[in-house]
């Protein structure tokens, strides 16, 4: 795509593309949230900062156990709650004495934050951190510059002693301090320190900059869901949760959607939660609901008292995975022969053969102004599928506002599925279809299409009926 291509649509916004750092963000798909701290030690869910720091105690502490079982279920990414609003922190901070150092942990020589990075470091995983502005403990809370300059110093600790540092995660809760006064966060010195020191990290909060929250802790993503934002709009922080899910076709910024959400009820472990773990086929629902609506998962799964993620937790993980890499394994469409009503200037380096390649920067598209057509797949005989997927180009920016995909049936073409955006993966769960002839059509894009990839495939027998 040239620069001509993508302003000549007569756009009411220019299409707008991630960057760097948000499409490296983009395609972890998957990542992990770990919320440890005082709560896994007093069984709460929120703290109030007058926890005594000798509770800290896991007794069987690895991270290594966290990051492998991360890695093998095909999780890229850790977050560590390295501080929660009940202010203790799981590094040995100089700038308070509410830390492990303070706990009996390893003679108080203890630094969770360095031994999840070091294990995820040493298993290929992104790494990134969870500071809570909101500080229940620290008395300068509430003294709006003095506090900022201790949550700056802080965040300068982790990320200057850690190693590379993929995402900063600033939780929007706020409260009032010791003094009565609701503490100003001063979010733009807060980035200002993240870009000077880690510039590769991406900074989510509820509307960004890098990354914005998808508006509910289900991990749920809206069908609709453009990676564009309005950002000022509600930046920074916002009551406007449920706008936040969509995104906005005429975004002013770049802000793609995480969709956070616990793989048991609480964010915290606790014991009487071990058997409400999340079920397969709710995690199941998660997923197609969040990676295949254009989100990244943030899955949070919380460790033991002995510092260990719980088997049963475990165990339903390594479901999720064999689950979803049946599922995908195969691609049904792969030898099918394709046709396009349009492909850009004849050339057979975008003709739609490349959305079968497997290869995600190899892509089909129409020639310039041409902003919709369809993709016809010839598959050569007759193929039961039930789950569809689709990958926009987001490199070029995300253009597709309107599908639908149909099935040559008794001579005619007939929809089984319709949607509106694609973004960097779309999926789609139907009833078994059988077909021999597939066709994606284009109703409407913002400009010319741009598709990487398609597949059609047979959920696994693991996989429970669809929504
Ligand atoms: C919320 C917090 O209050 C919860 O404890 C949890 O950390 C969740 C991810 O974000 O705002």
């Amino acid at each position: 795509m040239t620069e001509r291509d993508q302003s000549a649509a007569g756009e009411r916004v220019p299409l707008l593309t991630p960057s760097p750092r948000q499409l490296a963000w983009q395609k972890l798909e998957f990542i992990a949230f770990v919320h440890f701290g005082m709560n896994t030690f007093t069984d709460r869910e929120w703290g109030d900062g007058t926890e005594d720091p000798k509770l800290f105690y896991p007794t069987e502490f690895d991270a290594r156990q966290w990051a492998s079982v991360c890695k093998e279920v095909g999780i890229k990414q850790i977050i560590v709650t390295a501080k929660h609003h009940d202010g203790f922190c799981l590094w040995p901070s100089k700038y308070t004495e509410h830390s492990v150092k303070s706990s009996p942990w390893r003679g108080g020589k203890g630094d969770v934050v360095r031994e999840v990075a070091d294990a995820c470091r040493e298993a290929g995983l992104k790494f990134g951190v969870y500071l809570s502005p909101w500080d229940r403990h620290e008395p300068t809370y509430g003294d709006s510059p003095r506090y900022n300059e201790y949550y700056k110093n802080q965040l300068t600790e982790l990320l200057t002693n850690y190693g590379p540092i993929h995402e900063v995660w600033f939780d929007g809760a706020c409260g009032e301090g010791p003094n009565g006064k609701r503490q100003e966060y001063d979010w733009d010195g807060y980035i200002e320190v993240i870009r000077k020191l880690q510039p590769e990290a991406v900074i989510f909060s509820d509307a960004g900059p890098d990354v914005r929250w998808v508006g509910n802790e289900h991990g749920f993503a809206s069908t609709t869901n453009w990676s564009m934002l309005r950002r000022d709009e509600f930046y920074p922080g916002t009551p406007k949760h449920q706008q936040l899910g969509a995104g906005h076709l005429d975004g002013t910024h770049w802000v793609p959607a995480e969709c956070d959400v616990s793989i048991r009820p609480g964010w915290f472990y606790h014991a009487s939660q071990d058997d409400q773990v999340k079920s397969l086929d709710q995690l199941l629902d998660i997923y197609y609901k969040s990676v295949g609506r254009n989100g990244v998962l943030l899955l949070n799964i919380p460790p033991d008292k002995r510092g260990l993620l719980h088997e049963n937790d475990v165990t339903r993980l390594r479901e999720l995975r064999s689950a979803i890499d049946e599922t995908f394994k195969v691609n049904l469409a792969t030898d099918a022969h394709t046709n396009a009503t349009n492909v850009r200037g004849k050339n057979p380096a975008h003709n739609a053969e490349m959305l079968l390649d497997a290869d995600r920067r190899t892509y089909w598209t129409t020639d310039a102004h041409v902003s919709t057509g369809s993709i016809t797949f010839d598959l050569g005989h007759s193929v039961t599928f039930d789950r569809v997927m689709l990958q926009e180009q987001i490199e070029v920016g995300q253009r597709i506002a309107s599908f639908a995909v149909e099935v040559w049936r008794d001579g005619d073409w007939v929809q089984i599925a319709e949607g509106t955006t694609i973004g960097y993966k779309r999926l789609l769960r139907l009833e078994p279809t059988n077909a021999s002839q597939v066709r994606v059509v284009i109703r409407e894009a913002r400009t010319s299409p741009v598709i990487s990839e398609f597949g059609l495939y047979k959920a696994s027998s693991r996989e429970g009926r669809h929504e």
